[in-house]
């Protein structure tokens, strides 16, 4: 029987931008469901009960929840192509740690570059530099963060190179003054179909984002 795949998602959510990378590396068909978070569907509080936020990967009807946990069932169960996690137990561990890096960061400093001002602001920018300086170390000279291929590392910082106009503009900074090898990475990785068809503009992620502050943040 055919695997029956839906994704309750949000267009700009890096976090469903994850999965459907994975899902289009592995070349797996899906349906998706725009969810309105401020008006959530009760398939969506019926799937994620605990945690009531998009992604969820309803696969024969039940749900998956976490978008890295999400795309390690999905590495897991379609394992014929395009690995995403190293097969040796010490690099799946390594790559572990830099996608929860990521993670853990990312995401809320960015957040907080977007949503708060003056003092506050100005630590969420240096921070948020620091961190892709960081990643930028451990990239090093390679192709990918995963070596010669891309995975789940590569997987997990992508969606947020659709934030980098927000960045630039909320920061007042270059990103490609700043950490130019991320950027050269993030191109290349734009190269690929499942990312390129994946990420939203980087323009349309900045007025979505504006709206957003306007609605809700120190703007
Ligand atoms: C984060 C998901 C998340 O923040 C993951 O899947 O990796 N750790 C989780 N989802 C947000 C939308 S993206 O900003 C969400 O669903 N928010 C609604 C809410 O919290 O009520």
């Amino acid at each position: 029987m055919a695997s029956q795949l839906t994704l309750l998602e949000v267009w700009a959510s890096p976090f469903s931008q994850r999965v459907k990378i994975a899902l289009a590396e592995k070349g797996i068909d899906f349906e998706m469901k725009e969810e309105n978070l401020l008006n959530k569907s009760p398939l969506l509080l019926n799937m994620n009960p605990v945690n009531k936020q998009i992604p969820v990967l309803i696969h024969n009807g039940k749900p998956i929840c976490e978008s890295l946990i999400i795309v390690q069932y999905i590495d897991e169960l379609w394992n014929h192509k395009s690995p995403l996690l190293p097969s040796d137990p010490y690099k799946r561990a390594q790559a572990r740690f830099w996608a929860d890096y990521i993670d853990k960061k990312i995401y809320s400093i960015g957040r907080s570059l977007v949503f708060t001002k003056g003092e506050t602001q100005e630590t969420a920018k240096k921070e948020l530099i620091e961190c892709f300086k960081v990643l930028e170390a451990e990239l090093g000279e390679k192709t990918y963060f995963g070596g010669e291929t891309f995975g789940f590392v590569d997987i997990t910082l992508i969606p947020f190179y659709g934030w980098f106009h927000v960045y630039e503009t909320y920061g007042n900074l270059s990103m490609e003054e700043e950490c130019p090898k991320i950027v050269t990475w993030a191109k290349r990785c734009m190269e690929k179909e499942s990312v390129s068809k994946t990420l939203p503009d980087q323009y349309k992620v900045f007025d979505f984002i504006t709206e957003m502050a306007k609605k809700f943040g120190a703007q």
